[in-house]
């Protein structure tokens, strides 16, 4: 079993200059060109997946073959702490980008990464309260909450201005993508490292023809690891319910 991803592309804007000789036609495009597809997700223990052919939440992204590029944003963006969950679940952001979490619940959180992509701990902060961190490192963070262990979130940090998450229907669309030569990348929250490696491959933008190979990958492997908290133990017991950090603390 296997999905399979159908990408088109097509090109942007293009022009074309008639020379003296008839024959003389010359045709050229300009920088922008568009990316879009569709992706299918099979193989899956997920009940939106499984009953309601929920396809979202695969980021795609070109990378430069151009190595000395690099993405550097000055954005800021937010992921809030609010009913004890991370909201958005995912975010997608280009390196130097500030994410800033701000605490809308009545009591404590500490959210933290100490998985892979870019560490950080940005600890214990009360209610009502914000801390930022910039994300400089390509990479999948993984964030938790060192109070709460259901509290988990995702942060992808690409090296690439060229981004895009499928919608419910698995379609994604990168526009305005300058013309070269790219690689592209998928990434998603239940799939294992070693398939999506397997879909990197280089594609030209912008290109002539609409229908590419179809590339298949398969969420089967991917097991859900319990995490431990920021100092590598396990949670206490009924830390979920804790309310020791509840506001106002004595
Ligand atoms: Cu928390």
């Amino acid at each position: 079993m296997s999905f399979t991803i159908i990408m088109t592309w097509r090109s942007g804007i293009s022009f074309s200059i008639a020379g003296y000789a008839a024959a003389a036609i010359l045709s050229a495009s300009l920088t922008a060109g568009t990316v879009s597809g569709r992706v299918r997700l099979i193989d899956s223990n997920d009940s939106f997946v499984k009953k309601q052919g929920d396809f979202s939440g695969v980021v795609v992204w070109l990378a430069s073959t151009d190595k000395s590029s690099a993405a550097s944003s000055h954005k800021h963006v937010r992921m809030l702490q609010k009913d004890k969950k991370f909201s958005p679940h995912m975010l997608v952001i280009s390196t130097g980008t500030t994410v800033e979490f701000p605490n809308l619940d009545p009591i404590f959180h500490n959210a933290f990464s100490n998985f892979n992509g870019q560490i950080f701990d940005i600890a214990l902060y009360p209610p009502g309260s914000s801390r930022s961190v910039r994300f400089d490192r390509p990479g999948i963070v993984r964030v938790f909450c060192n109070i709460h262990p259901s509290m988990s979130a995702i942060i992808v940090v690409l090296n690439s201005n060229y981004f895009a998450t499928t919608d419910r229907d698995g379609r994604f669309t990168l526009s305005n993508v300058a013309s070269g030569d790219y690689e592209i990348h998928f990434f998603h929250e239940r799939s294992t490292p070693e398939t999506l490696d397997r879909l990197t491959h280089t594609i030209r933008v912008p290109e002539e023809e609409d229908d590419l190979p179809a590339v298949t990958i398969s969420e089967a492997g991917y097991l859900p690891v319990a995490h431990k908290n920021k100092y590598g133990r396990d949670y206490p017991p009924n830390a979920e319910d804790s309310q020791t950090y509840s506001w106002p603390v004595r």
